[in-house]
Order: structure tokens, then C-alpha cells, then sequence
């Protein structure tokens, strides 16, 4: 994060990552500098860290999603509508949904043949959530990177992947004929989101699929409960809620946690071995996919109720009026960011330091850097 870890990569620089690739799993990097900007124009890429041993699936596939603007289509009559909220023009300006940088009937098919296990890996790298429907049965194996216990058989549902999360998906090719994946939810170009699964022998036949009766994947309750850690805290030596909201800073709207954008916030400080409680409370009418740098958290209630689900993650989605609690041990020292992934709202402010008293960077941030970490 520059000006937080590093300075940013100036023009004509280069910068070498070295780290130890010990969790197995679906990650993604980006730019963390002005990243609204420098993610919304594709400078990011997947990072999959495969397992050492245990069997690999027939077929892997990772499936990036997101979404890009068309500044000669719809954004013109967006702009200047009289009545339209913020997050209405932003739907309307971002026209172009993509899986792997292809949109519509350009998305690169999946070649599969009958028997094949398969594994998709979507990562959602755009601003807004996407429901994934999966003809067939299929089972949610991983989210985050970090695996899911004895993950059951789901047919018939939506699967939604918010800004920032990854979920990976385990399917059996039982028929011979070819099908697609695709969205439902309410956003407006779906119909550009289309996956198209071939298998070989097919003779173009398409599976039947019904999409009346489709209900949405539930996580929170997904997975067989394990013995955690995090369930049995008595004590926290942080208990911090967030407050998530938006208002308006002159004419300018911005993001704010407990009423302040990040460069009012302070930095909330743990030390190594810490068990830290975040509370994220969505007052504003927009959904807010919140992500914790360096730590996987367990998620502990939702709107008042015990989750039974012992599945960690490193982003939660929460939508508006919603209350989340999520809890993780303090056993990364280091500096780090707790942000909204819609990253305009992370630019706008949503976005607090996260940092260990007992840690010391070797790195001090120049007074005059052009450094911007949201
Ligand atoms: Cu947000």
C-alpha cells in the first residue's frame, strides 16, 4: 500500500514482490494506489497458489469478472440526469461486463468432455456483485482462498461474488451436451455475462435448465462448523465497530467510517497474538464489500444471530441495514488496510489503517511522495 508499506512503482521503476505462497487458494493482486482508477483500468491480474499434494481437478479455469465504461454509450445520457442517485449513474455508465476481459458472445468458451471434474474460479475485480447461476449440480469448495469443510451439493442456486471476493466452484460434466453460465440479479447488462461451457462429443445440444425457481447460496450457512478458535474468544483486546455511511463533503459525496473518510480516521492498533472483534454496521443505502489486508477473518453474527458457518474469508459483503460481525487473530504483524472493495468508495474515504504496536517498518513515508493508498 503506497505511502502506508511503500512507495508507489513510479514511471520507470520496478519494484520485486517476494513472499511465501503458504496458502493454497484464489487470490488476485492490484495496484493499491489510486486504485479506483488503476484497478477500474485493469491493472490487475489472478494469483492462484495451488496445493502441494491432493488431487487436482480434470480442468481449472479462472473466470475474472468486471465491469468497464463505454464513454461514448450509455454514460452521456447518464450524466447530468436530473434525480439519478449515484449508484444509478454508475450502473448506467459502466456498460461493459467481461469475464476474462471478453464481453457477450466473445467470452472464451470452456472446453470440457464428459466425466471431467472441473474447477472455476471466479474473481470479481469490479465494483458491483454479481450472481453467478450453475446449471447442474455443483458444489462452492473454497472462498477467499481458504477451503470450505465438506462443502454440500447445491443445485438451483445463485451464487453472488461481491467486489473483491473469490469463489471457487467443483463440477462433475455428467451429460454430454453443452451449457452456460451465467447471471441473475438485477444488474443491467447481464445478458453480456454469459460463460459458455462446451463438451466435447456434443452435438450442440443445450442442457435444460430451469431459471424460475433459483434461490440464492447462502455462505453463512454452508460448510460443516469446525472447531475454531475464534468462536470460543471470551476476550478481545479489540473491539472496534465500523460504522459505514456516505454524506456530503461540500459538494463532493464521500465514504465514511463512524461519520470520517480514512485521512480523519485513526489507526486501529493490535499487537501479535491479539484477538480483534470488527462490527461493520451499513447505514447507507449502497452495498459495501468490506476487506481485511493480511488477516482471514471468521464471520460471527449477522444482524444480531450466531453463525453457525466456521468459514474464513477475507472480504464480507454487507449490504445496506445489515450488521456484521467477523473476528480474526491478530498473527500477521505488519501494517495493513481495512477498506471498502468498491474501491470508489474506498477513494472516497472508506478505508482505516490497520496497524501492530509491536511491528516496526523499515519503511517511513517521504513527506512529499505522490503516494495515494486509496
Ligand atoms: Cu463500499
Amino acid at each position: 500500500v503506497p505511502g502506508l508499506t511503500q512507495d508507489a512503482v513510479k514511471p520507470g521503476e520496478t519494484y520485486t514482490y517476494g513472499f511465501s505462497a503458504d496458502v493454497a487458494g484464489t487470490y488476485w493482486y492490484h495496484s493499491h494506489q489510486e486504485s479506483s482508477a488503476q484497478v477500474d483500468k485493469g491493472l490487475y491480474g489472478a494469483l492462484i497458489v495451488e496445493p502441494k499434494s491432493s488431487e487436482q481437478p480434470d480442468k481449472d479455469f479462472t473466470l475474472i469478472l468486471d465491469e468497464w465504461m463505454n464513454a461514448g454509450g450509455d454514460a452521456h445520457s447518464a450524466h447530468g440526469s436530473a434525480g439519478m442517485s449515484d449508484e444509478e449513474m454508475m450502473a448506467a455508465m459502466y456498460n461493459i461486463y467481461t469475464v476474462n476481459g471478453k464481453s457477450g458472445s466473445l467470452i472464451t468458451p470452456l472446453e470440457t468432455k464428459p466425466g471431467d471434474t472441473v474447477r472455476l474460479r471466479f474473481i470479481n475485480a469490479g465494483y458491483r456483485s454479481h450472481g453467478i447461476h450453475i446449471p447442474g449440480e455443483f458444489r462452492v469448495v473454497s472462498t477467499d482462498g481458504q477451503d470450505i469443510a465438506e462443502p454440500a451439493v447445491l443445485k438451483d442456486q445463485i451464487v453472488t461474488i461481491a467486489p473483491g471476493e473469490r469463489y471457487d466452484v467443483e463440477l462433475t460434466i455428467d451429460s454430454q451436451k453443452d451449457f452456460t453460465i451465467d447471471a441473475h440479479d438485477n444488474n443491467k447488462y447481464n445478458d453480456q455475462l454469459v460463460i459458455p461451457v462446451k463438451v466435447s462429443g456434443s452435438n450442440g445440444e443445450k442442457m435444460e435448465v430451469q431459471h424460475d425457481q433459483l434461490t440464492a447460496f447462502d455462505l453463512l450457512k454452508y460448510g460443516k462448523p469446525a472447531e475454531s478458535e475464534l468462536s470460543k474468544v471470551q476476550k478481545f483486546a479489540l473491539e472496534y465497530t465500523a460504522v459505514l455511511n456516505s454524506k456530503m463533503n461540500g459538494n463532493q459525496l464521500v465514504y465514511t467510517i463512524n461519520d470520517k473518510v480514512f485521512s480523519e480516521l485513526p489507526a486501529l492498533q493490535v499487537k501479535t497474538g491479539d484477538y480483534v472483534k470488527l462490527t461493520f454496521e451499513n447505514k447507507s443505502a449502497v452495498d459495501h464489500p468490506m476487506h481485511v489486508h493480511g488477516h482471514f477473518f471468521q464471520v460471527l453474527e449477522k444482524n444480531g444471530v450466531k453463525v453457525e458457518s466456521t468459514v474464513m474469508k477475507d472480504t464480507v459483503l454487507v449490504k445496506p441495514g445489515e450488521k456484521i460481525v467477523v473476528a480474526f487473530k491478530a498473527d500477521n504483524p505488519g501494517n495493513w488496510m481495512i477498506h471498502c472493495h468498491e474501491l470508489h468508495h474506498a477513494a472516497g474515504g472508506m478505508a482505516q489503517q490497520l496497524v501492530y504496536t509491536d511491528y516496526k517498518s523499515s519503511y517511513t513515508p517521504p513527506t512529499n511522495a505522490a503516494n495515494k493508498p486509496e
